[in-house]
């Protein structure tokens, strides 16, 4: 083989090895589609009507294959032309490389509903070609001294990045195809008498920029330690429920659906969102008071803790305390009236009201021992963090932002303060360290969701800090010193700084 024609296959090889690695990414992430169909997608998009038509009739239901292919075909062409410029000039080879990562962007970008994280796909693509082409490049020319033209060496080690690619996709698509189906299995999953609620009027406060009450379920936070996402369907789902009771109990989903079903708005947090932070939502949530299952498997004398297992072997230890007292803890199938998203725990997750997520909030739960915390630790409390967490009283400004400019005069802030499960009293804002004014809070029916609250502050030209700080129904008063996340989760006042323009 000459030096052009291994650049050639080179490129070649390179090219599929990075089309296999934005695939495995693309089904990994259950991305819609992989960067040659969004292509070919394009290629239909752009194609004049009179032509697609003619092509239909002419192919009829093996149309979209054969566009697959072709857009295959030539781009395999393609990798051969770019691996070959490689033989001349590798910065030329690079750029063409770059052209091609260009258009595959495009295509999966330029589609309706494409979100930022389809690029992830193509970028992994890129590097592969990139990484692989300059290995095989190297081994292009003979290594000094050797015997042969260094052929085998070559083909050696296209034939190995080949396999790997090959394995890659394999792997892609043997897990994308298990979370594909489960993805299914939640769209085709009917869940009778569970409701879809809009948000009580009274939650709403008017400040523009605000904090929706409820959070949307692609908005909400995501705290775990997974790399793939579980994937289990509905009917493939058992919860084992043993240790300190008198009978050990196993359900199947029906079997949990059969149970008499609550549902309640609850705000999660998590423990380690610092002061003013993002890491908390709220949403109604449907399902089974762990109460209920408590008492049905008959808690023995001593227990105090219950240790939770998800699918993916995380572990957290809640206090039995707060699954059989009066508050709304439970198996929750539903998140806003729709089976939990995948990334949430589908199919069934743990929620408490009052708890942190790390020691509450178990997503993909499959196994509850009711013992004592004497006897076991769990994943965070492990690795430093307190063996309770109880919610801390905080507060938040959403409005203005940090760093905003605003006219002078009477400025509408606003933002959000929680202390679930004991609710809270009052919030105040103090405008440059001055005196504290109480803000209105809007009343969301309940102690263990956040609330919405709003304030007119009167504002003069100058550089200004609000601050906020939140009382709860105990009387507790939010205090100005800054506690650190670790070990039970973060303390002080949060304030933001903004500029007031000159009338
Ligand atoms: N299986 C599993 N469940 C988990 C976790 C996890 O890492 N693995 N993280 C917990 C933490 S720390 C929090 S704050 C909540 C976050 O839930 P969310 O991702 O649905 O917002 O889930 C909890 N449940
Ligand atoms: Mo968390």
């Amino acid at each position: 083989m000459t030096g052009s024609r291994r650049w050639a296959v080179a490129g070649l090889v390179s090219g599929l090895a990075g089309l296999a690695t934005s695939y495995a990414v693309a089904l990994l992430l259950t991305i819609r589609e992989s960067p040659v169909v969004a292509v070919a997608e394009l290629v239909v998009r752009m194609t004049p009507g009179f032509v697609a038509e003619r092509a239909i009739r002419l192919l009829g239901h093996a149309d979209k294959p054969v566009l697959v292919v072709t857009v295959i075909l030539l781009t395999s062409l393609m990798f051969v032309i770019v691996g070959w410029l490689g033989s001349r000039s590798w910065r030329w080879s690079l750029l063409a490389w770059l052209a091609l990562a260009g258009f595959g962007l495009f295509a999966v970008l330029s589609h309706s509903g494409a979100r930022a994280t389809d690029a992830l796909p193509v970028i992994v693509g890129f590097v592969t070609w990139v990484v692989c082409l300059d290995l095989l490049g190297r081994r292009v020319k003979p290594a000094p001294g050797a015997d042969d033209d260094g052929r085998r060496r070559f083909l050696t080690t296209a034939a190995t990045i080949g396999a790997g690619a090959a394995g890659v996709a394999v792997l892609g698509r043997f897990v994308g195809a298990g979370k594909r189906r489960v993805e299914e299995s939640r769209r085709l999953l009917r869940l009778p008498g569970i409701t879809r609620r809009e948000p009580p009027v009274k939650t709403r406060i008017g400040v523009d920029g605000i904090t929706p009450w409820r959070t949307r379920p692609e908005d909400f936070y995501l705290i775990d330690t997974t790399i793939a996402v579980p994937t289990i369907t509905a009917s493939d789902w058992r919860l084992r429920i043993h240790g300190l009771v008198d009978r050990e109990l196993t359900l199947s989903f029906s079997d949990l659906l059969d149970r008499e079903l609550t549902e309640a708005w609850i705000t999660l947090n998590c423990v380690s969102n610092p002061v003013g932070g993002p890491l908390i939502g709220n949403a109604w949530w449907s399902g089974v008071r762990l109460a209920a299952l408590l008492e049905e498997v008959g808690v023995q004398a001593g227990a105090d803790a219950v240790l939770q297992t998800s699918d993916d072997g995380w572990t957290c230890g809640t206090p039995l305390s707060a699954l059989t007292d009066d508050r709304d803890a439970m198996l929750a199938v539903a998140m806003n009236g729709r089976p939990l998203p995948l990334e949430h725990g589908f199919p069934v997750r743990t929620i408490v009201p009052g708890l942190y997520g790390y020691v509450s909030a178990c997503k993909w739960v499959v196994d509850l021992e009711v013992t004592k915390f004497s006897d076991f630790s769990a994943y965070w409390t492990d690795r430093g963090w307190s063996e309770q967490g109880p919610v801390k009283l905080s507060s938040r400004i959403d409005v203005p932002r940090s760093g905003a400019d605003v006219p002078a005069g009477d400025l509408r802030v606003g933002g959000i303060a929680w202390a679930q499960h004991t609710g809270v009293e009052k919030v105040e804002v103090a405008l440059d360290g001055g005196a504290w004014t109480t803000a209105e809070i809007a009343d969301p029916g309940t102690d263990d969701t956040w609330v919405q609250w709003a304030a007119t502050v009167s504002v003069t030209p100058g550089d200004r800090i609000l601050r906020v700080r939140a009382t709860d129904k105990t009387g507790f008063v939010q205090s100005s010193a800054l506690v650190d996340v670790v070990p039970n989760g973060s303390e002080g006042w949060h304030g933001v700084d903004f500029t007031v323009q000159d009338a």
